[in-house]
């Protein structure tokens, strides 16, 4: 019994490295998505279709069921809130960390510290449970400049190398989380097709054991 799904991938890193988990259950794409514009993509398997989406998007795919199944950075799925979707598996790739950052020992302009951030709820969260009243300020890109111009006293953003705070003269200064990307699943699907999804979870958690093995 061969149930159809669809699987909710962003382009870049999160499709690079899920690339070789698909392979692993045996699941090729036919079209590749740096070089095709078509957004919804096939597969070697007639009945596993990919949709090519915003990062940011593929919680909202799977909640409502445009896509059965989906790969998101647990960043994204921190701000999306998680309750709509289920969480089965920790694919451990695009692995990075949510941290604060800013100028070496800087000074707070106001009363109230402020940091941009697209994080909004991670860093709303994260200063709450500190007891620490902040002003959080909306970006959508470049959170780097925002110390720099006195926009903001720090930022709350992704780090992996560090090289992209470091060129803009930041610093890490305190950790917030460690993320990676997770699988998730749309709840009806999960039991209306809960056999073919069930497999594919643990097609893909067995590429996992394998990759962090090797
Ligand atoms: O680009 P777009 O707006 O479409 O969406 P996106 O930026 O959310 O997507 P994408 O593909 O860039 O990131 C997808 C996921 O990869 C994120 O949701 C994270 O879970 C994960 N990930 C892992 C990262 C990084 N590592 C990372 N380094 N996402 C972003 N970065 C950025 C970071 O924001 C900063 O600008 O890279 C820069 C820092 O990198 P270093 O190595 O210089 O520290
Ligand atoms: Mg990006």
């Amino acid at each position: 019994m061969n149930q159809s799904i669809t699987i909710a991938l962003s382009k870049g890193r999160i499709y690079k490295d899920t690339l070789p988990l698909l392979a692993h259950a045996g699941i090729i794409p036919v079209d590749d998505p740096e070089t095709s514009r078509k957004l919804i993509l096939d597969t070697n398997h007639e009945h596993i279709k990919i949709v090519t989406v915003r990062a940011s998007d593929v919680p909202t795919y799977v909640e409502y069921g445009a896509a059965d199944l989906g790969v998101a950075g647990k960043d994204v799925l921190l701000e999306h809130g998680g309750d709509g979707v289920y969480e089965p598996l920790d694919l451990q790739i695009a692995k990075c960390k949510l941290m604060v950052a800013g100028e070496p020992g800087f000074q707070r302009r106001g009363s109230r510290l402020r940091i941009a951030t697209k994080f909004v709820n991670s860093a709303r969260n994260y200063y709450a449970a500190k007891g620490e009243q902040v002003e959080i300020i909306k970006l959508y890109g470049s959170m780097e400049l925002a110390p720099l111009v006195g926009l903001a006293d720090a930022i709350v953003d992704l780090v992996d190398t560090g090289n992209t705070l470091r060129a803009n003269g930041l610093e890490p200064l305190e950790h917030i989380a460690d993320i990676s990307s997770r699988l998730i699943v749309n709840k009806a699907s999960l039991k209306m097709k809960s056999q073919t999804i069930k497999s594919f979870i643990n097609h893909m958690r067995q590429a996992v054991g394998e990759a962090s093995a090797a």
